[in-house]
């Protein structure tokens, strides 16, 4: 049994153990999450008039903070517990305190229960289960090396690799055989025959290059590099090749994970990557602050811009500008004929200040072209995948003039395109979440029918559960992306276990503790976003500009409000006006605080200003909700709503212009994955609260660099933000020390040099095992595929049907 619940059963609080249970079947609620069981404790601890201790720290307290679910049931209690993090058990709890342990199958049935949707008699509902073929592969023990595989799985494979010498050479030889570079063989050449003949050669060239200048370049060596039985590839000088011989001699006399590690970063083997992101406007300019088209957006256009960099540097070291190497990126999205003056509509696009990478767009198939010719909410967008999936293939294969070395997916639908590209490409596919939407609606799987004809979770979590399995690795911005925190389930976490009810069972979605599993950050374009105190950067003339414009400007078009009094200290906030980034709660915040209203304005750029203007159901009551409560509160004069789409320099300057006024930056979404908004408010020098839902409790270091809000607590949210600002006016360095402390933050985590880094050295690594361990993956790969044709299609196709009876 469950240690928590042994502890308190055999302590003095068995009896409060008791009275809660019984004060939980005597209240409405019969599923309680872990709010409402924090609630209800809480009410418990005061209604008894129990001490700080009991209520903080006692066996009964522990366990209820462990406790996620609460399902009550003929008067019994359905326990869930996370005793640690990726772990749960669930158990009954009878009016005697009697304790069973129930299966995962049974758990699933009592939700089933609980929604109605358990119907035995008419058999089994489908289960799905990987765990079997996660049984072969390695995994990690301890939780907290969650999200570090990559150095887990060098030291698997590098003892791995030589528990049989012979064998392991072998591999490695047979490996390094295969760099290519359009057509002209890298590394070794067919004058090195086998792997005892490769260390011989090895050792043979090291002492060549002994005597030779350690700055003589490739070009003047490769003609005897190649009597050696060596190309182009192991670097740009003398030194540079001798370094990187001495790391493999090393690697095949004594293998070990770092020597591994240092060696596969220094093989180039990644010249061509496709970003796929299918949904959404994916475009450079006009595109944010749309439905669907926010974060993922930015991120991924920086990323391209960064790898492009990092890879021209890593083929320069490699020595493979004498091939005339050059690396080529390509962001794979759909073309949006009907572009809203975007430039979706295009088929190719160059990314600015990048030499070779584009947008590459592809149009979707004509099923009906009152539909394919227009933006299609991510939501609905699931039958146009397969298809173009096929149709994007081609057009790869031709702009790249042959297969890509790596294909990274975004989003739910972006990661099921890239399980199909590299199915079929056999390339190896990495994945980026951004949101997993699971668990950012609350009972999105087990209440899925209720909500299927607006949001299809049925499609998007079976492909999610396609894609997350089918990577060959996973990188996630934090590790509560992962596993989430000591009280609440990761985002991955939670497709671990979960019911569908008459749809399937999941047993075990997912092996969270895969190597897999790797935290990598993104950064923020530095060049748009640098602190407010660099001026010789900053264009005096759009810092005008764009001050009246959040301020004084009257331009009823696009502007919203006119400020009594516009020196007050500006609150400042940006988002999508989804209901989950929640800038409604934080005016409501702001309207049910006078203090706060005396000190500051508050400033809002978002969306739209008029329902009219926009199709997307969200956006349009999140407007009216906005309109609702500047109204109830009489928020008139303190607040400005802009409904402006900015250039991305012009987003940079404005977060500048807010600190020039010492403001601060709000960050209030119910829920938020990571926040790059964030990143850019904290590089800025802009003193930045954010949720502590989500990525910005690991960006954010409460207090020190940055403050955390717990946005449903509007009262307690408006309390910091009133502190901090008295705090201010005691100690005029108060504003500086958190600002400085936040650039600090962003400049040595979260870089897009640091990030490039680590994903391209995953890729190495996670090519070399896929390399070696290619077979082991089949029969995973085949089970996905059948999930894929039997359960996937048919269910998009029934989704298309009725998009096209809708038109
Ligand atoms: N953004 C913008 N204009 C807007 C709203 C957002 O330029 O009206 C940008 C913002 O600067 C950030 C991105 O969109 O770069 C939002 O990313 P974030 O990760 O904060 O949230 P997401 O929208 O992806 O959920
Ligand atoms: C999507 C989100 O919701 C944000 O939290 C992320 O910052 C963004 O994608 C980029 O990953």
């Amino acid at each position: 049994m469950s240690e928590l619940l042994q502890t308190v059963l055999d302590s003095p609080e068995r009896n409060d153990l008791r009275q809660f249970a019984s004060d939980l079947r005597h209240q409405p609620q019969l599923y309680l999450l872990r709010n409402d069981i924090l609630t209800a404790f809480g009410t418990y601890c005061s209604n008894n008039q129990k001490d700080a201790e009991f209520c903080q720290s006692s066996p009964l307290a522990k366990l209820i903070a462990k406790v996620q679910e609460i399902i009550r049931e003929d008067g019994n209690l359905c326990l869930v517990i996370r005793p640690q993090i990726a772990t749960q058990e669930a158990y009954w709890l009878t009016e005697d305190l009697t304790v069973e342990r129930l299966s995962i199958q049974e758990l699933l049935d009592t939700r089933d229960r609980f929604v109605n949707h358990f119907h035995p008699q008419e058999g089994d509902v489908l289960e799905l289960d990987f765990q079997p073929f996660y049984d072969y592969t390695p995994r990690l023990r301890d939780p907290k090396n969650i999200g570090k595989g990559v150095e887990f799985l060098n030291r698997y494979l590098s003892s791995k690799l030589f528990q049989d010498y012979k064998q392991g050479l072998e591999a490695l030889f047979n490996f390094l055989r295969l760099h290519q570079y359009n057509g002209s063989q890298l590394l070794i050449n067919e004058r090195i025959s086998s792997a005892e003949q490769l260390s011989i050669q090895i050792k043979k060239l090291l002492a060549y290059l002994s005597d030779r200048p350690a700055d003589e370049p490739f070009e003047s060596l490769r003609f005897t590099l190649q009597e050696f039985g060596f190309e182009p590839g192991w670097g740009n000088t003398s030194s540079r090749i001798k370094e990187t011989l001495n790391i493999l001699d090393e690697l095949i006399d004594s293998p070990d994970s770092q020597v591994l590690a240092a060696f596969l970063s220094r093989i180039p083997m990644i010249f061509r990557i496709v970003l796929v992101s299918p949904h959404g406007w994916f475009g450079q300019e006009g595109v944010l602050g749309r439905p669907d088209t926010g974060g993922q957006v930015v991120y991924v256009l920086d990323q391209a811009k960064s790898l492009e960099k990092q890879l021209q540097e890593d083929i320069t070291l490699a020595g493979l500008d004498v091939l005339s190497a050059t690396p080529k990126i390509i962001i794979l999205t759909r073309l949006i004929p009907n572009s809203d003056g975007t430039r979706c509509n295009q088929r190719l696009e160059k990314v600015h200040g990048t030499d070779n990478a584009v947008i590459l767009r592809v149009p979707l198939r004509e099923f009906n072209p009152t539909l394919t010719q227009n933006w299609i909410s991510r939501f609905e967008f699931w039958p146009y995948l397969e298809t173009f999936a096929i149709d994007a293939e081609k057009e790869l294969l031709a702009e790249f003039s042959g297969k890509p070395d790596l294909i990274v997916g975004n989003y739910s639908d972006g990661n099921l395109v890239a399980f199909l590209l590299s199915r079929k490409l056999k390339v190896t596919q990495c994945n980026i979440a951004h949101a997993l939407e699971k668990s950012k609606y609350l009972f999105s799987n087990l209440y899925w029918e209720e909500s299927e004809s607006n949001y299809h979770f049925s499609l998007q979590f079976t492909a999610d559960l396609i894609a997350m399995n089918a990577a060959n690795f996973i990188i996630s911005s934090t590790y509560q992306e992962i596993v989430g925190t000591p009280e609440s389930v990761g985002q991955y976490e939670s497709y671990n276990c979960f019911t569908m009810p008459d749809l399937y069972h999941v047993v075990h979605g997912i092996e969270l503790f895969s190597p897999k599993f790797n935290v990598v950050p993104p950064g923020v374009n530095e060049q748009v976003f640098f602190p407010y105190t660099r001026t010789e950067d900053r264009m005096m003339g759009d810092r005008d500009r764009l001050e009246s414009m959040l301020f004084t400007d009257e331009d009823p078009a696009s502007v919203f409000g006119t400020l009594d009094d516009p020196n007050k200290r500006p609150i400042f906030s940006m988002a999508r006006l989804d209901k989950i980034k929640n800038l409604t709660g934080l005016a409501e915040t702001f309207g049910q605080s006078l203090e706060l209203q005396a000190k500051c304005n508050l400033i809002l750029v978002a969306g739209k200003l008029r329902v009219e203007e926009t199709n997307d159901r969200e956006e349009q009551s999140e407007i009216i909700r906005l309109y609702e409560i500047i109204d109830r509160y009489n928020l008139h004069g303190k607040i400005r709503w802009l409904g402006v789409r900015l250039s991305k320099s012009d987003s940079g300057e404005l977060y500048r212009v807010i600190c020039d006024r010492q403001g601060i930056f709000v960050q209030p979404a119910l829920f938020e994955a990571f926040g790059l908004t964030i990143l850019e408010s904290m590089i800025t020098g802009l003193p930045t609260f954010g949720t502590q839902f989500g990525g910005p409790l690991e960006i954010i270091q409460d207090g020190v660099n940055g403050f955390y809000i717990n946005p449903t607590h509007l009262e307690e949210t408006a309390q910091k933000i009133l502190q901090f600002m008295e705090k201010c006016e005691q100690n005029p360095n108060y504003w500086y020390e958190i600002s400085t402390r936040g650039i600090d933050r962003v400049y040595s985590a979260y870089t897009w040099k640091i990030h490039t880094n680590k994903l391209l050295s995953l890729a190495r690594v996670y090519g070399f095992w896929n390399f070696t361990s290619q077979e082991n993956r089949e029969d995973l790969l085949r089970y996905l595929e059948s999930l894929f044709y039997l359960l996937f299609k048919p269910r998009a196709k029934e989704l298309l049907n009725q998009h096209l009876e809708r038109v």
